[in-house]
C-alpha cells in the first residue's frame, strides 16, 4: 500500500468513525431517555438537562448508588417499590440495592425522564 492509498484509507475509516459517533450522539439525543444499549458500570448518577445520566447502571447487590441532582429544578427517582421523594437542586439521594434484578425508575414530576438500574 502505498502513502496517498493508506491516507484515503485512513480518511475513509474517521468518516465512518465520525458518522457512528455523531449517529449515537443523535439516537440518544433524539430519544432523550433511550434505554436501549448497555448498561454503565457505575453507582452514580447524576441528573441533569432533565435526564438521568447514565440513565441505564449495572451494579452488584449491596451497592449504595447516589442519585445527584445537578439541575436547577427539584427531581424525583420513583421507583415501583421506593420513591426518593423531591430532590431540590443540588441535593442527592442515596439506595441501596440489595435485591437482583432490573429495575426501572422515573421522575414522577416530568415522566419522560426513565432510568434503569441492574442488580447483579
Ligand atoms: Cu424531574
Amino acid at each position: 500500500m502505498n502513502g496517498s492509498n493508506r491516507k484515503i484509507l485512513l480518511l475513509g475509516v474517521i468518516l465512518v468513525l465520525t458518522f457512528a459517533l455523531t449517529g449515537c450522539t443523535y439516537l440518544s439525543n433524539s430519544v432523550g431517555q433511550n434505554l436501549s444499549g448497555e448498561p454503565v458500570a457505575t453507582n452514580a448518577v447524576s441528573i441533569k438537562n432533565f435526564s438521568f445520566t447514565p440513565n441505564k447502571i449495572t451494579i452488584s447487590a449491596g451497592t449504595e448508588v447516589t442519585f445527584t441532582n445537578d439541575d436547577s429544578t427539584t427531581h424525583t427517582v420513583t421507583f415501583d417499590a421506593f420513591n426518593s421523594g423531591n430532590i431540590k437542586s443540588g441535593s442527592s439521594y442515596k439506595h441501596t440495592f440489595d435485591v437482583v434484578g432490573i429495575f426501572n425508575y422515573h421522575c414522577s414530576i416530568h415522566p419522560s425522564m426513565t432510568g434503569q438500574v441492574e442488580v447483579k
